[in-house]
């Protein structure tokens, strides 16, 4: 009996001493802060996943009690510059943000980093000589989605001899998934010299561009194309209704894989009309805020935060439909 209260005792303390620790001041004599303010760009609303992406952010601030500075920089790049700088101003605790493309960050990270101020970069990745301009990045493996996809469509076409024309609708020219999404699936396909990309434009990751992209491509191509590959859902759903207003049947006559699982990609997924979507995660708001409260209390945080992600194809589609939370 007495060994017993002994372990509980001793077990009770050890729980409130783990407890508290999580909560004891940086160093050691300066406060806990209060109330860390975060600043953060977000690039845009261009889709779906940007909505759900925007969302999670906002609602995770909220619960992790996390004042949130969000701006929206409507696919400028010098607007997100803008952003950041203001952050820099309003002396924020932690930057973070998703880059619209992968170049031209460093000076105004560099002044972000000259007034002590960490950055957490999240969704898409940049281009650096100097890894110290920020903390951490977390992001999906862009390279391997597209991977995936290839792989996807070289399976599916495994007994398919003749030429497949491929057409690609690539997102926003210049950003990390548009040139990693584009080089993955190229790996996968180049092992079959068959399977070709017969045309590849840019639609920035929207539905209408993806639509009006479509309907170029229908008109230059017409029934020569066979498969299209589209860096997002929100682009594949476009341009499912270009190719039915073009006569096809999207899903049977063209095959379409597409990437980031979203619902409106299951919904079309469960009437036929698209094959295949590869996972991209948004929902990176709950991560983000525990990177900035460990980054705020001098915790080290991993460089390269990698989301995990499947693949969805056509025949899970209305199983899976009721567990998507975007
Ligand atoms: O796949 C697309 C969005 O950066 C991973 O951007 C993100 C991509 C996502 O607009 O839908």
């Amino acid at each position: 009996m007495k060994r017993l209260l002994l372990f509980v005792i001793l077990s009770t303390t050890l729980l409130f001493l783990t407890t508290c620790e999580k909560k004891e001041p940086v160093s050691g004599n300066e406060p806990y802060p209060e109330s860390i303010v975060l600043g953060f760009s977000q690039l845009g609303a261009e889709s779906d996943w940007r909505t759900a992406n925007s969302e999670s952010i906002k609602t995770a601030a909220r619960d992790a009690g996390i004042q949130l500075m969000f701006s929206d920089g409507q696919q400028k790049q010098e607007n997100q510059i803008k952003a950041i700088r203001s952050f820099i101003a309003n002396q924020v605790d932690v930057i973070a943000f998703s880059p619209l493309v992968e170049s031209g960050w460093d000076t105004v990270l560099k002044e972000a980093k000259d007034a002590g101020i960490p950055v957490i970069i999240t969704d898409r990745a940049i281009k650096t000589e100097d890894d110290s301009l920020y903390v951490a990045l977390m992001c999906s493996d862009f390279r391997e989605e597209g991977k995936k996809a290839g792989k996807w469509l070289v399976e599916k076409l495994q007994e398919t001899k003749r030429d497949i024309n491929v057409v690609e609708l690539q997102g926003n020219m210049g950003s990390s998934p548009t040139i990693l999404r584009k080089e993955g699936f190229e790996e996968i396909i180049k092992e079959r010299p068959n399977i070709q990309i017969i045309q590849s434009v840019c639609a920035d990751f929207m539905k209408s561009k993806g639509y009006e992209a479509m309907e170029e491509l229908l008109k230059l191509e017409g029934d020569k194309i066979d498969v299209l590959y589209a860096h997002n859902d929100d682009m594949a759903i476009g341009a499912i209704k270009a190719i039915e207003e073009y006569g096809l049947k999207p899903g049977k006559d063209i095959i379409i894989v597409s990437i980031d699982a979203n619902r409106g990609a299951f919904e079309k997924m469960i009437e036929g009309k698209l094959n295949c979507t590869v996972e991209c995660n948004p929902l990176l708001g709950p991560m983000l805020m525990q990177a900035v409260r460990d980054v705020v209390a001098g915790i080290a945080i991993p460089k390269r935060i990698i989301i995990p992600g499947s693949v969805f194809p056509e025949e899970v589609a209305a199983q899976e439909l009721e567990n998507r939370k975007y």
